[in-house]
């Protein structure tokens, strides 16, 4: 009964958590609402030409203790950011290759789910895919700018909080869907400047290692993380999270070896 409550609570976890604390990466609890129909896909990548913007928090999350202050000024270059999520059919490409290693276990499944989100990739993999493809990870901060624009919006898709509705979020709420769904379902989803998936599907592992306090010296051009670390970023909220995570601000992390299936991952180039 004992080890029955513990992995109750265990399986909880995410939702008892309170802002402010690293939720993790969560397994795929399946279940959820109808997926909504799509048409084809999007594809491409959206250019941001080199210029300015505030990274790090913003209003009354700036005075909670985080890893997101202070907000400070970062000058970017022009860099380009897939328009959608890398999709679990083109993984499997990398694989058939040679260039990509497969998942251990995990819900990654090309021929069942071609069109969802990578999952169980682990940061080695992401990285290893898009420089399979000719690309690379973004880094945290372009991550950032382009999930916030310029006019530093709280959340990828503007001022006003995220729900299930609008993106494909919810943490281990069973009015939401709970598991991933083919990119760019959520027609909502998608940036003032073209870009889906940025609020929820799959959070998405960026260049960098973490740092908690990096902010508070990290270079004022373009810049890429401390030089080493433990655990690799991730950003955006995702399926197995609420809305708090899927501020525009908030910085996830975790192992680069963890292979979790609610993170997935985009690629950039220069
Ligand atoms: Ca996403």
């Amino acid at each position: 009964m004992r080890k029955l409550f513990l992995a109750s609570v265990l399986a909880l976890g995410i939702a008892c958590e309170g802002p402010g604390t690293n939720p993790g990466p969560v397994p795929n609890p399946g279940g959820g609402g109808p997926i909504p129909a799509g048409g084809p896909i999007p594809s491409g990548m959206v250019s941001f030409p080199a210029g300015t913007f505030m990274m790090g928090c913003q209003g009354a999350q700036c005075a909670e203790t985080n890893n997101w202050s202070p907000t400070h000024s970062v000058m970017l270059s022009a860099f380009s950011i897939d328009v959608r999520e890398v999709i679990q059919s083109e993984y499997q490409a990398c694989i058939v290759a040679g260039a990509c290693a497969l998942p251990a276990g995990g819900v990654y499944s090309p021929n069942r789910t071609p069109e969802h989100p990578m999952q169980n990739a682990s940061w080695t993999m992401a990285n290893a895919y898009c420089t399979w493809a000719g690309k690379r990870l973004p880094t945290e901060a372009e991550w950032e700018r382009a999930a916030r624009g310029t006019d530093s919006r709280p959340f990828p898709l503007g001022d006003q909080e995220p729900d299930c509705t609008t993106a494909n979020i919810g943490g281990y709420d069973p009015a939401c869907y709970l598991t991933s769904v083919r990119v760019g379902s959520f027609a909502t989803d998608v940036t003032a400047d073209g870009l889906y998936d940025m609020t929820g599907n799959a959070s998405e592992w960026v260049a960098d290692w973490f740092a908690p306090d990096y902010y508070g010296s990290s270079p004022a051009t373009d810049p890429t993380g401390p030089a080493t670390g433990e655990d690799r970023v991730y950003r955006g909220g995702s399926y197995g999270f609420v809305s708090y995570y899927a501020r525009s601000f908030y910085r996830g992390h975790t192992k680069p070896e963890i292979s979790a299936a609610n993170i997935g991952f985009r690629c950039a180039m220069n």
